[in-house]
């Protein structure tokens, strides 16, 4: 048999880090006992990643940064396109596919404001043509104990803070969806406060792992996933990864995000994933991986930082992180 490290990463991208990094998810894999599931995962994997067929095609250049291209099986196009958390389209995970056709992802803009040298209005193309894109496969685990593997196109939303330029003042970022209520029937209920906001502090924000989405499965983001641009941050539960941005603001204090207004004591500024912090009403120690519903399907054990942990544990070296959960 083959290393599969060689088989995964192209020659031209081997570097002792990249090498390295293969093998560990391996030997995790191995030791998990996983082994089979793996190779059958590898197997079918170039297959799956294929675009579905269903919008326009993004394709990107495979994921450069470390941790990019985990080798977890994929989950399904039709899982992660059908079972989905996005309440400005109500609150079933089967809601948003079904009520989402009324977002126009186009023409659509991007305010930058607050404490930056270059603010600005940034419209959707040109933000397409900021940075290559790139296709990095990420674990994406929700704070109500699902996860999920999907092949994500975008770039490191750190390409475009550096654009602007933030100043010293410039400690936190927050993010905002879209709220119109004439595209978004979710509005009307109160669940939340709308529009919906999340924040992250800056050294997260340009942490090479967090990305700015625009597609996924080498195609252009469905509206249920956040069309036409959304954060996906693996090593944190998945609400703060905000879908459908219109204004991304730097400023000195700490944001709201909207989970932490509407329950402060069950939703955190920080929820990176934790398996030994749990939620006040359940354990966040192990997880269902959406796909894996067949009889003999276990919960898997969940990952320090979601399994992120040799990438971003540096940004909290010292915090208690019960207390900043
Ligand atoms: N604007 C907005 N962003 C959102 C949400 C939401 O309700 N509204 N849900 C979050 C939650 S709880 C999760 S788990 C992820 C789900 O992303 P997915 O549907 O693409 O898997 O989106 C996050 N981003
Ligand atoms: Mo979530």
């Amino acid at each position: 048999m083959k290393h599969p490290s060689l088989d995964l990463i192209p020659a031209s991208d081997i570097t002792p880090k990249a090498v390295f990094e293969a093998r560990r998810d391996w030997l995790r894999l191995m030791a998990g006992g996983a082994a089979g599931v793996a190779m059958a995962g590898w197997a079918g994997r170039e297959a799956q990643a294929q675009s579905p067929g269903k919008l326009a095609k993004l394709p990107g250049a495979r994921g450069s940064v470390p941790g990019a291209m985990t080798l977890d099986k994929l989950t399904s196009y039709q899982d992660a396109s059908t079972y989905n958390n996005f309440y400005e389209f109500g609150t079933d995970k089967a809601d948003p596919a079904r009520t989402a056709g009324s977002l126009r992802p186009r023409p659509w803009t991007v305010t930058v404001e607050g404490e930056v040298g270059k603010p600005g209005v940034f419209d959707l193309d040109s933000l397409l043509k900021l940075s290559p894109m790139e296709e990095r496969i990420y674990r994406l685990r929700c704070v109500e104990g699902w996860s999920m593997v999907i092949p994500w196109v975008g770039y490191s939303l750190a390409e475009l803070i550096k654009r602007v330029e933030p100043t010293s003042k410039a400690k936190f970022v927050e993010f905002t969806s879209l709220a119109d209520k004439a595209q978004m029937p979710g509005l009307r209920s109160g669940v939340l406060d709308w529009p919906y906001v999340e924040g992250l502090r800056i050294d997260e924000a340009m942490h090479p792992l967090t990305l700015l989405s625009f597609g996924m499965y080498g195609e252009v983001l469905p509206n249920q996933n956040g069309a036409p641009l959304r954060l996906v941050l693996p090593w944190k539960y998945g609400f703060k990864s905000a879908k459908s941005i219109v204004k991304i603001r730097f400023v000195e204090k700490q944001p709201v995000s909207s989970w932490t207004r509407a329950a402060a004591q069950e939703y955190g500024f920080y929820s990176n994933v934790n398996p030994q912090v749990d939620h006040p009403r359940w354990s966040q120690a192990s997880e269902r991986r959406i796909g894996e519903g067949g009889l003999f399907a276990k919960k898997r054990p969940t990952l320090m930082f979601n399994g992120y942990e040799a990438q971003v544990g540096q940004l909290y070296a010292g915090m208690d992180l019960k207390k900043n959960f």
